[in-house]
């Protein structure tokens, strides 16, 4: 099955964190980490004061289902040093999993598509780089997703 992760890191040497977050995705037997955007800048989101993020996506192709590839990323998470605090607050590392397939999944815990994504030009950005085509389950296409949220920004 092909997935998309997200990845986010505004505490400590974030573009090496990343790096690392996604060697060890790639080095999972059951994950192949086949597409990586660029990493970018971006404003922090939700809660605004805090320092910037670097973000980017990968595509994997994974022969787990979506609850063991959510505690794979969470597993990396823990590796990387990630300490859960505040909501939408400062992180090492996050790993969220945005897309798996065409499926949707709204379980405790595991919400896929992820709720938020629509709404965020730091995922849709590097998103669109690697699938622009692709489609989010009741949303509509990644491209066009974007487009909206930057005609939404431009007012
Ligand atoms: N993650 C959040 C909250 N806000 N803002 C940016 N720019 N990038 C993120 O990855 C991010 C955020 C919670 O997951
Ligand atoms: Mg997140
Ligand atoms: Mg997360």
């Amino acid at each position: 099955m092909r997935a998309y992760v997200s990845l986010g890191s505004n505490l400590g040497d974030r573009e090496a964190t990343l790096e690392r977050a996604m060697e060890l995705l790639d080095a999972h037997p059951a994950v192949r980490v086949v597409a990586a955007s660029t990493l970018r800048e971006t404003e922090p989101w939700g809660l605004v004061d805090q320092p910037r993020f670097l973000n980017g996506v990968v595509a994997v192709d994974t022969t787990l289902a979506p609850r063991p590839l959510l505690d794979v990323l969470l597993g990396i998470e823990e590796t990387l040093g990630r300490v859960r605090g505040e909501r939408w607050g400062p992180r090492t590392v996050d790993l969220d999993l945005l897309l798996y397939g065409a499926l949707v999944v709204d379980e405790p815990g595991l919400v896929v598509p992820h709720p938020r994504l629509h709404e965020r030009r730091f995922v849709l950005e590097p998103l669109a780089e690697l699938a622009p085509e692709e489609v989010v389950p009741g949303r509509g296409a990644v491209r066009e997703l974007l487009d909206a949220v930057a005609a939404d920004e431009a007012g």
